[in-house]
């Protein structure tokens, strides 16, 4: 445990116990949304579902490392990240149902998911600019470090994105507050890893624009903490940094996608493809810092906790249809008020 790679390795970093237990606690909550809301989908409750089961000491822990202040620029996987930053899982459900607003008491600051890959990461760093000009500092020299650090999620398909080395680009030449937080799932869709990018690892694409990147063991939730939170520190003085967390998608792409057709795990090895949260609950256990029925405990609170979420998230009218047309553009183009005016035909 506590792995990270091609970096100081912190077997040996201390922990607070109390702190490692609500990290188990929030990845088994994830866990219990993830496969809530997949069977939800299956059920014909909405459309679709990208599941993030695999994904959750990665996310638990990169969210973990934030702070209120800081911003994250999520995509449509990174849900595990917002239920642990404090969006209610209503909210994430009733998103997913074809509600515009995806956190209701906007108290955590997000941007909107991006479905068009690597789109966020170039609406990251302009936010990272921002933040400089706000400090008076044009080309990072930022004299105090930033209050508001940027987190720019994404994943390993994103990397082949032209927006994707656009924003490293502008991140290095700016020197902006900006993490790049990419979860190496593993796949984009059915294209594996070592079919996205010759490079030894996405970690090293970094070097290319003038700022470090590194590699950590994305399903150890106590490296992923240590490690964002480190390369945070750096990031909020200016210094741009791009995190690999290795882990691994353990079930489709989306409720669209059947891995079966592809899926050969051969090519990855143990640590990234067994359960991060067996693996963990397991590590807690030999370490004395966690006792049996921990995580069945943890899964029935998460489970009442989800109940009543379903309940919240059903007892809402459902969203008119035409809604979907809404905050696209300040005007529709002639084609899009064609569709919306068949779309709204066709309902009625
Ligand atoms: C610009 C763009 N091109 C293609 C797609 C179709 N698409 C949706 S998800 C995806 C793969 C993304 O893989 P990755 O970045 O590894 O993220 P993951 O789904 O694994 O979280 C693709 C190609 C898209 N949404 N946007
Ligand atoms: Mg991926």
């Amino acid at each position: 445990m506590h792995r990270v790679i091609g970096e100081r390795d912190v077997d040996e970093t201390p922990f607070d116990e109390e702190d490692a237990r609500d990290l188990l606690s929030e990845m088994v909550r994830a866990r219990a949304f993830d496969e809530r809301a997949l069977s939800l989908q299956r059920q014909g409750w909405m459309s679709g579902y990208p599941p993030y089961r695999g994904q959750e000491a990665s996310q638990v822990g990169a969210a973990a490392a934030m702070r209120e202040a800081d911003w994250l620029f999520p995509t449509y996987r990174s849900n595990a990240m917002q239920l642990a930053r404090g969006v209610p899982p209503r909210d994430v459900l009733l998103f997913r149902r074809g509600f515009a607003e995806f956190n209701s008491d906007h108290a955590v600051r997000n941007f909107p998911q991006a479905v068009p890959i690597a789109t966020q990461l170039l609406h990251a760093v302009g936010f990272g600019m921002a933040e400089n000009y706000g400090a008076g500092a044009m080309v990072g020299e930022r004299e105090t470090p930033a209050e508001s650090a940027v987190v720019a999620y994404l994943g390993d398909g994103a990397t082949s994105e032209g927006d994707f080395h656009e924003a490293m680009n502008f991140a290095g030449v700016f020197e902006t507050p900006v993490l790049f937080f990419c979860e190496n799932n593993g796949w984009a869709i059915s294209m594996p890893r070592e079919r996205q990018t010759a490079s030894d690892s996405i970690a090293v694409k970094a070097e290319a624009y003038g700022f470090e990147g590194g590699q950590v063991d994305g399903n150890d939730p106590l490296a992923v903490r240590e490690y964002v939170e480190r390369a945070l520190e750096r990031v909020r003085a200016g210094e741009p940094f791009l995190v690999e967390s290795l882990t691994y998608r353990q079930g489709p792409h989306t409720t669209s996608d059947d891995p079966s057709r592809y899926e050969d795990r051969a090519g990855y090895p143990e640590w990234r493809t067994r359960d991060p949260i067996e693996r963990y609950a397991e590590y807690l256990r030999e370490q004395g810092v966690v006792e049996e029925g921990f995580v069945e405990a943890a899964r029935e609170a998460a489970d009442e906790e989800l109940k009543a979420a379903v309940e919240a998230a059903e007892a809402e009218p459902t969203p008119e249809p035409g809604t979907v047309f809404d905050h696209v553009y300040e005007d529709l183009p002639p084609r899009l008020r064609a569709q919306r005016a068949e779309l709204l035909e066709r309902v009625d």
